[in-house]
């Protein structure tokens, strides 16, 4: 699939450590409501490994193939090989985005940059985009990083204003759109669709 920035702009996140319900179910609803890309996350206290992890992703992949949304996988390379993922989500400390690039020229690859210090010294010429944050303070991810606050996205801005770039964190329906007023291309969450009460309300808010 083609990388194109429009495709971040409702981007929702998961894993079945994030999920009250069949994970299958939850995705389905999401993609049926409008979002426009998928990130496999199994990841944390309480995911899947191994054959369980395998099959889950699997059987999301093929969800999003029928809804023609891209799905991308976070970190696991093998996995993004084995289930012919659209794309990548590395952080920091995971592959080097040259060796990411070297083995998948053809995938989308994301990188988060939550810091001046890793803006500088990444290579954004060899990824599609970036994610930053956490904007908001978030509690789904037991190690992040202090919120960043929307200063953020308009510090990249000004230093690259063409960068496709998707915010992350503590992003949900109240402040989805102070985002990307703030010029993030769109916006990345899990716990705004894990914990709605209603997903199709949720997703068009976002
Ligand atoms: N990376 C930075 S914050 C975060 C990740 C994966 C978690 C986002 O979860 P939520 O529930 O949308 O705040
Ligand atoms: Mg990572």
């Amino acid at each position: 699939m083609k990388f194109n920035r429009e495709l971040l702009r409702k981007y929702f996140i998961m894993g079945s450590q994030n999920c009250h319900r069949d994970p299958n179910i939850v995705l389905e609803e999401a993609l049926t409501a409008g979002i426009t890309a998928f990130q496999f996350r199994e990841k944390g206290t309480g995911s899947l490994t191994g054959k369980e992890k395998l099959q889950l992703g699997k059987e999301l992949r093929a969800r999003c193939r029928k809804h023609h949304v891209p799905f991308f996988i976070n970190d696991h390379i093998e996995l993004a090989e084995v289930l012919d993922a659209d794309g990548i989500h590395v952080g920091q400390d995971d592959m080097p985005v040259k060796e990411v690039r070297a083995k998948f020229p053809d995938k989308i690859i994301g990188l988060s940059i939550s810091t001046q210090q890793e803006l500088d010294q990444s290579p954004l010429d060899l990824v599609d985009y970036i994610g930053v944050g956490p904007i908001f303070a978030t509690a789904t991810k037991e190690d992040a990083k202090q919120a960043v606050g929307l200063e953020w996205i308009h510090t990249i801005r000004a230093q690259f204003p063409d960068i496709p770039m998707v915010a992350i964190g503590g992003i949900q329906t109240e402040n989805a759109h102070s985002v990307v007023e703030a010029g993030a291309d769109g916006v990345s969450f899990i716990t705004a669709i894990t914990e709605a009460q209603n997903i199709k309300e949720a997703v068009e808010k976002l």
